[in-house]
């Protein structure tokens, strides 16, 4: 390790970087040392910031990106030159993607050897290459500079719609040395990096008046709404208008999915039916079919075209994405929801009850439907059975985080399990991403010190299994189940040409995944039935212990690609 040898008045390039992290509040850095950056990381540690170090830099990143929409505070990755560059870069796409605050901090090799292309030990461009997949990039280049680039990479991750920002830093930075009081002054704390940004008055008006004259207005908060953590206020919006409200999957619990409002269960009644749709930092994206289409009730539909919207965003240019915005809202969204709850003033008339009957009879019969279901006790267990269990532990324990990744495991897992506090539900968000899994657990639970349950398909889990061995290296309470159907969306698909290999969706059969566990020192659990499911889940809770279950359930059971099976393109030869 690189000594601080030279003296006290001396600081280096190394010591500029954790003391700018450190005088902006960042108390964390998920990382994988290597060259250059290996010595940044033991005096990361060294002066009291706390140092994950993963297996790989993607779950890293992963980790850095979650921690940043849980905390509004840029999650930091740390990772090598060039491959460990890329294989963050994902994590930083993702996020940026996610509108993450997220800062990738990479080392890289020198400026003059690379920009000649004279291969140079892990030589790449990587300034450029981040760019086009980031919201902005930035490399220092001199000791001095450091304070400036820490601020502005904060700044660019957290203000406005967040992202993800990358940092390059060459080897030669670090070990970089300036006069100790030059270099303190040379940081920046950086002041209100997320300036409230308060919606113009006419705007607020005009949503005012097109939520006035609605007769089936809908509310649709996204996971913007979340990130923003003004669940008062939302709370109060919702509650005071009367209006029913559909979460996306990750603003599942800012109010309790139980809440009577909640229009969750009808999903593909309210929103053809709506007539204004309040969007709350959620973007019309494919998630919402574009705005168009058979979700919302297409052309033949009596509602084709007369849908208004309502739009609360940051960014200025969501609006009209997809669909003309008839009233967007610039803002953040606490000063958004606050601003509209001013406007709409006392004696506020709630929707005709037509509107909310309509939907509670759809809910109530869509639940009824679902409880059926989850009392069945098939054997073998299938998704629904498993997850009753898992729909009952967050129940009990609402404080409990759920990671969750997959195709149907996904899908399931979204509809059946209830949350009922806001942020306490990560997924694979806009991309669909997988191998979120491993690196959003660890995040979850170092950030906010809660238990983690991750329900993960045995497909999704192989993305980042091998950070198992990190969920034991920190002894962290993350709960990993794995729904273990022996393949990609199920495990009983068959080689076409006939020939000996295994179709490509299919894994070994029977899997031990929870060996994996295991060999680390974590619990590892074998359930085929709901109850051993129930038992180690409850055992995980209670101890703390890293654990992993392996659920073995019915390879029949699961959809291709769950419920986006629609997005598989069409063949068009015939069988
Ligand atoms: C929802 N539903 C319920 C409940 N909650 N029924 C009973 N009880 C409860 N609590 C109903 C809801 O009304 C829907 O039925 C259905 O369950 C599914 O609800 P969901 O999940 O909200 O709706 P849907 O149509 O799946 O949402 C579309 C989507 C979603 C695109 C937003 O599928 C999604 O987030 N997908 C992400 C997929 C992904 O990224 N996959 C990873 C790649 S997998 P109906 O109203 O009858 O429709 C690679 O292959
Ligand atoms: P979901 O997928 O859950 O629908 P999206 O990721 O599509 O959510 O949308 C999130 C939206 O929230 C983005 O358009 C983003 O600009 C917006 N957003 C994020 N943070 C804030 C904030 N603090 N205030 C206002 N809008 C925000
Ligand atoms: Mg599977």
């Amino acid at each position: 390790m690189t000594t601080h040898t030279e003296s006290q008045d001396t600081t280096d390039g190394f010591h500029l970087v954790l003391d700018a992290l450190k005088l902006n509040g960042i108390d964390t850095i998920f990382g994988l040392p290597g060259i250059p950056i290996t010595d940044l990381t033991r005096m990361a540690q060294a002066e009291g910031l706390r140092v994950i170090s993963f297996r790989h830099e993607q779950h890293a990143g992963n980790a850095a990106a979650a921690a940043g929409f849980l905390t509004q505070k840029p999650g930091i990755c740390l990772t090598v030159s060039a491959p460990g560059f890329l294989n963050g870069l994902t994590a930083l796409a993702n996020a940026t993607t996610n509108c993450f605050p997220m800062i990738l901090i990479s080392g890289s090799s020198e400026r003059e050897i690379v920009d000649l292309q004279q291969g140079d030990y892990e030589e790449m461009d990587q300034l450029a290459i981040a760019k086009p997949l980031c919201k902005a990039a930035f490399r220092v280049l001199n000791a001095e500079d450091i304070g400036v680039g820490i601020a502005r990479a904060i700044r660019s991750a957290v203000s406005g719609r967040p992202g993800g920002v990358y940092l390059d830093l060459p080897a030669k930075l670090f070990a970089q040395t300036m006069d100790a009081a030059a270099g303190k002054a040379s940081l920046i704390k950086v002041v209100d990096a997320a300036p409230k940004q308060i919606p113009a008055a006419d705007a607020v008006q005009r949503a005012v008046d097109l939520l006035k004259g609605a007769k089936k207005p809908l509310i649709l908060l996204g996971k913007g709404a979340a990130y923003a953590q003004a669940d008062d206020d939302i709370r109060a919006l919702i509650e005071k208008s009367g209006i029913p409200y559909l979460p996306m999957s990750m603003a599942k619990g800012i109010l309790p999915d139980t809440h009577k409002q909640s229009a969750a269960a009808a999903r593909s009644f309210v929103l053809p039916e709506a007539d204004v749709v309040v969007l709350i930092g959620a973007r019309l994206n494919w998630l919402l079919s574009h705005g168009k289409g058979k979700t919302w009730g297409g052309k033949d539909h009596k509602a084709w075209g007369t849908q208004k919207y309502i739009q609360i965003d940051i960014s200025p240019t969501e609006a009209d994405s997809n669909v003309a915005i008839d009233a967007p809202l610039v803002g953040d969204i606490g000063s958004c929801v606050s601003a509209l709850l001013a406007s709409m003033g006392a004696g506020w008339a709630k929707p005709p009850v037509e509107w909310t009957n309509a939907i509670s009879e759809r809910t109530s019969k869509n639940i009824a439907k679902m409880a059926e279901t989850l009392a069945k006790d098939p054997s073998p267990m299938n998704f629904h059975s498993a997850l009753a269990v898992v729909r009952d532990v967050f129940k009990e324990h609402p404080d409990t985080i759920l990671v969750n990744e997959g195709a149907n495991a996904l899908d399931f897992t979204r509809s059946i399990v209830d949350m009922y506090k806001p942020r306490k539900r990560l997924d694979v968000g806009t991309w669909g991403i997988m191998g979120i899994g491993m690196g959003f657990s660890v995040a979850a639970s170092v950030v906010t010190g809660q238990r983690v349950i991750a329900v993960e398909g045995d497909s999704a889990f192989g993305f980042s299994g091998m950070e198992v061995e990190t969920i034991c290296r920190y002894n962290l309470p993350v709960c990993v189940i794995v729904m273990n159907n022996n393949g990609v969306y199920r495990g009983t698909d068959v080689n076409q040409s006939g020939g000996t290999d295994v179709a490509p969706t299919v894994f070994v059969k029977n899997a031990r995944y929870d060996k994996m566990m295991e060999a680390f020192g974590g619990v590892g659990v074998y359930a085929t039935t709901p109850a051993e499911l129930r038992q180690g889940i409850d055992e995980a809770l209670k101890s703390g212990k890293p654990t992993l279950i392996n659920a073995v359930i019915d390879e029949t059971a699961g959809t291709e690609s769950g419920r986006i099976t629609s997005l598989n393109p069409a063949t068009t030869k015939k069988k």
